[in-house]
C-alpha cells in the first residue's frame, strides 16, 4: 500500500518550472526537455496510479518523436497497449499543471484515485505490478527517466526501463504484459520473434524471392533520422536477405548526426526533400524514412536533378488496402459476412487518395480529427481498419470476431495469410520496423516496384504552411477539421478564396504539438496549391492576429 507523505516527499525534488503550463495534447506533453522533469515526475505518478486501479501494467515513452533533439516528451501506455484514454487526458493537465507537492497529492488523491475506487484504492497486487518504460535517443532521455522511476516508485509500484525502445515496441511490450496474469515481463526479443516471425512465415518458400528479380531492385535505403529506430531496424536485416532485400541503413546516429535534423519521416513528408547523407543514392532507388522515435514511415525514391517521388502515408494505406482487398477476394463468402472493413484518414490526406478509396476500391472511408488517437478509434469500431495519416503514422486493426473467424479457418491460405498479417502488423499502434515488413511483403507479393506503386493514383499538388498568431486557440473547427467556425466569418473567406482554384480545396487548423496553425491547400497544379496557400494564410494572418511578417 502507498504512503501519499512519499508522494510529497518525492514530488518536492520535481518542482515544477513557474509559468510552465504543459498540456496533455495529440502527442502526450512535449516541450524544451529542460523543462519537463516534474512533468514526468508526475506521469509516472499518473502510469503507476492507473496501473494500481486497473490491477494491470501500463506503460510510459519518453520522446518527442519528430521534434528537434532539445525537445522532448512523454506519454502513456494503457494495458492493451493503447493510448490512454481522452477522458483521462483533462486529469493529467492537471496534475502537471499543480504549482506545488500538496496540490500534486490533492489531484491524485481526490481526482485520480477517488472517482475510480469509490474511495478505497486496490494495493498493488503483491507488488508485482510494473509500469514499462522506454525512451528514445534524446541526450534528455537519462534525467528524465530518472524523474519516471521516482514518479512510479512513490505509488510502491515496479518500474521496469526497456532502455532506447521504438515508441511502438513499448507499446507492444506493454499489451504483451497484460495478455497471461503474473507472467514474468517480456523481454524485447519477444516483438521481434512475433512480428519478424510472422514476415518470415509469408515469405517462406522460394517463390516470393524469385518475384523480385528484375521487377524491384534489391536494395532498400532506410533514412533513420539519427534515432532510436536505427539500432532496432539494424536487427532486420537478417529477415530482409531471406527476401533478397539489402538494407542500408543512413542516418544512424553513429557519425555525429542530429536527431531528425534535415532527416527523418517528418522531414521527408513536409519538405519533399532528400535526407542529409543520402545524396550518392541512385536516382529510382528504394527509400524509406523512418521518425525520431519510429512511429511514422514514408517510402520516396530520388528524381533526376534532385527532389524526390514521396510515397506517403496516403500511398501506404492504399497499398495495404489494394493488397488487403486481394487476400479477402480468395476468402470464402461466409468468413466475410458481415465483415465491415473501413479506411479512416483526415483532411490532410490528398484527394486523390479519397477519391481512389471511394471511386476505384470502393471501400467505406471515415475522416477525423488529426492525431492518431482519432483514427485509431474510428479503426476500432470496424472488422478490419486500415489507418493512416499522410506523415506516415498508421497502422491496419484486425477485430477479435475477424481474427477468431480467420483462426477457425486457418486451413484455408487466404485465410491463413490474413491471420499472420494481423501478427506483422503492429495492433496497438502505427510502427514503422512493422511498416517495413508489410510493405517489402506486398511489393515482392504483387512484383510491384515503387513506380508501380507510385502509379496507382497521382496525388493532387498539396502545399503546407505554417504561421503564428496572438492566440492559437482562437481559431476553432468542426467537421472533422475541415470546416473553420472561429474568429467568425473565416470559414466564408477561405470559401470564396478557394471557389477561384481548380479542384481548389484549403482548411486551417491549430496545431495540437507546436504554438502554430497549420494551413492546407491543394489544387490542379503546384503554383496554385502554393497560391491558395498563402493566400488562405494571409486570411489567418489578419483574422486571428498574424505575429510576425505577413504571408
Ligand atoms: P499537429 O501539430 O497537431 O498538426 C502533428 C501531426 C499529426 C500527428 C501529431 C502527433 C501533421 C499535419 N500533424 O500534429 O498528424 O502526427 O503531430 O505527432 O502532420
Ligand atoms: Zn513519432
Amino acid at each position: 500500500m502507498f504512503d501519499f507523505n512519499i508522494v510529497r516527499k518525492a514530488s518536492s525534488d520535481y518542482p515544477k518550472p513557474a509559468d510552465f503550463h504543459p498540456s496533455y495534447g495529440t502527442a502526450g506533453f512535449r516541450s524544451k526537455a529542460t523543462l519537463l522533469s516534474s512533468t514526468v515526475f508526475r506521469c509516472g505518478l499518473l502510469a503507476a496510479s492507473r496501473a494500481i486501479l486497473l490491477n494491470s501494467h501500463t506503460g510510459l515513452m519518453i520522446t518527442a518523436s519528430h521534434n528537434p533533439v532539445d525537445d522532448n516528451g512523454v506519454k502513456m501506455v494503457d494495458p492493451n497497449g493503447g493510448m490512454m484514454p481522452q477522458s483521462f487526458e483533462a486529469v493529467a493537465t492537471e496534475l502537471a499543471n499543480c504549482e506545488d507537492d500538496d496540490a500534486v497529492v490533492a489531484v491524485l488523491r481526490d481526482r485520480v484515485f477517488s472517482p475510480m475506487s469509490s474511495g478505497s484504492p486496490r494495493s498493488a497486487a503483491g507488488g508485482a505490478l510494473t509500469v514499462l518504460i522506454g525512451h528514445d535517443t534524446r541526450p534528455s532521455a537519462p534525467s528524465l527517466l530518472a524523474a519516471a522511476l521516482a514518479g512510479v516508485r512513490a505509488l510502491a509500484v515496479h518500474a521496469h526501463s526497456y532502455g532506447c525502445v521504438t515508441t511502438p515496441q513499448l507499446h507492444f511490450l506493454v499489451h504483451s504484459a497484460n495478455q497471461i496474469p503474473a507472467a514474468p515481463l517480456p523481454q524485447l526479443q519477444s516483438y521481434f520473434d512475433v512480428i519478424v516471425g510472422a514476415f518470415l512465415e509469408l515469405t517462406k518458400g522460394g517463390e516470393l524471392e524469385a518475384a523480385g528479380a528484375g521487377s524491384n531492385s534489391s536494395l532498400l535505403v532506410v533514412d533513420c533520422a539519427n534515432g532510436v529506430g536505427a539500432e532496432q531496424l539494424g536487427k532486420l536485416v537478417p529477415a530482409l536477405e531471406s527476401l533478397g532485400v539489402e538494407m542500408q541503413l543512413r542516418n544512424t546516429g553513429r557519425g555525429g548526426g542530429q536527431l531528425n535534423y534535415q532527416c527523418g519521416a517528418d522531414f521527408v513528408q513536409k519538405d519533399r526533400l532528400l535526407p542529409t547523407e543520402m545524396n550518392d543514392v541512385p536516382v529510382g532507388s528504394r527509400c524509406c524514412s523512418v521518425d525520431g522515435d519510429a512511429d511514422r514511415l514514408v517510402y520516396f525514391s530520388p528524381l533526376k536533378g534532385g527532389g524526390i517521388s514521396l510515397l506517403d502515408g496516403d500511398k501506404v494505406a492504399m497499398l495495404a488496402a489494394v493488397y488487403i482487398r486481394d487476400v479477402m477476394e480468395l476468402l470464402p463468402a461466409e468468413l466475410l459476412h458481415d465483415i465491415q472493413v473501413c479506411c479512416v484518414q483526415t483532411a490532410y490526406a490528398n484527394g486523390a487518395a479519397t477519391a481512389y478509396l471511394q471511386n476505384i476500391l470502393r471501400l467505406p472511408t471515415v475522416c477525423t480529427p488529426t492525431g492518431v488517437k482519432y483514427l485509431h478509434e474510428a479503426a476500432h469500431n470496424a472488422d478490419l481498419g486500415i489507418y493512416f495519416e499522410s506523415n506516415g503514422h498508421g497502422t491496419v486493426l484486425f477485430s477479435k470476431t475477424f481474427v477468431e473467424r480467420l483462426k477457425a479457418m486457418e486451413d484455408h491460405p487466404a485465410a491463413k495469410e490474413l491471420l499472420l498479417l494481423s501478427q506483422l502488423i503492429n495492433q496497438t499502434v502505427g510502427d514503422a520496423i512493422s511498416g517495413i515488413l508489410l510493405i517489402e511483403f506486398i511489393l515482392r507479393r504483387k512484383r510491384w516496384t515503387l513506380q508501380d506503386w507510385q502509379a496507382l493514383y497521382t496525388d493532387l499538388p498539396s502545399r503546407q504552411l505554417k504561421l503564428q498568431v496572438a492566440d492559437r486557440s482562437s481559431i476553432t473547427t468542426a467537421d472533422a477539421e475541415r470546416v473553420c467556425i472561429t474568429p467568425a466569418g473565416i470559414q466564408d473567406a477561405i470559401t470564396r478564396v478557394i471557389s477561384g482554384f481548380t479542384h481548389g480545396r484549403a482548411f486551417v487548423r491549430p496545431s495540437g504539438t507546436e504554438d502554430a496553425v497549420r494551413v492546407y491547400a491543394e489544387a490542379e497544379i503546384q503554383e496554385q496549391a502554393d497560391e491558395l496557400a498563402r493566400l488562405v494564410a494571409r486570411i489567418v494572418y489578419d483574422m486571428a492576429g498574424g505575429v510576425g511578417p505577413r504571408p
